[in-house]
């Protein structure tokens, strides 16, 4: 994964490109809106940034900034159920602020890597 321009000597622990949902914000429901999303994770923080371009830069394409970041200290993840969603692979991630997402790739080695890099995550976040 590229470094960010702020942070040059921090690498990014993952980076590809996802299909990404909110569900609800700020624990209220919202409606469905999946969008295939760059996604990057960053010490505690998951970025993203939807229509994602080359991703040859920063952030890929010509977007220089996440369109949205969440904490995950403090958050969870979990493999969604049936009511959660009609596809396959779906992680369900829940934040501490109430802003949960659903987290898609149709390739399971993919997903499953994601799985683990997220809960390694919060778990290595969980005390600070
Ligand atoms: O949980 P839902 O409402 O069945 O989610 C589906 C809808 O968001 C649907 O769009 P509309 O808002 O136009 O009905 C999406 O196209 C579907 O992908 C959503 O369900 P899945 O099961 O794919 O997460």
């Amino acid at each position: 994964c590229p470094s960010s321009p702020k942070h040059p000597s921090t690498p990014s622990e993952k980076c590809g490109v996802l299909n990404v949902t909110k569900i609800t914000e700020h624990g209220k429901k919202v409606r469905k809106n999946w969008a295939s999303t760059w996604t990057v994770l960053q010490g505690s923080s998951l970025l993203f940034a939807k229509g994602q371009g080359s991703g040859t830069s920063w952030f890929g394409g010509n977007q220089s900034k996440p369109e949205f970041t969440v904490n995950l200290r403090g958050g969870s993840v979990e493999w969604a159920s049936k009511e959660k969603s009609s596809k396959k692979h779906v992680i369900e991630l829940k934040t501490r602020v109430g802003t949960d997402l659903l987290i898609q790739s149709e390739i399971d080695s993919v997903i499953n890597d994601w799985f683990r890099a997220l809960s390694e995550t919060i778990n290595t976040h969980a005390w600070e």
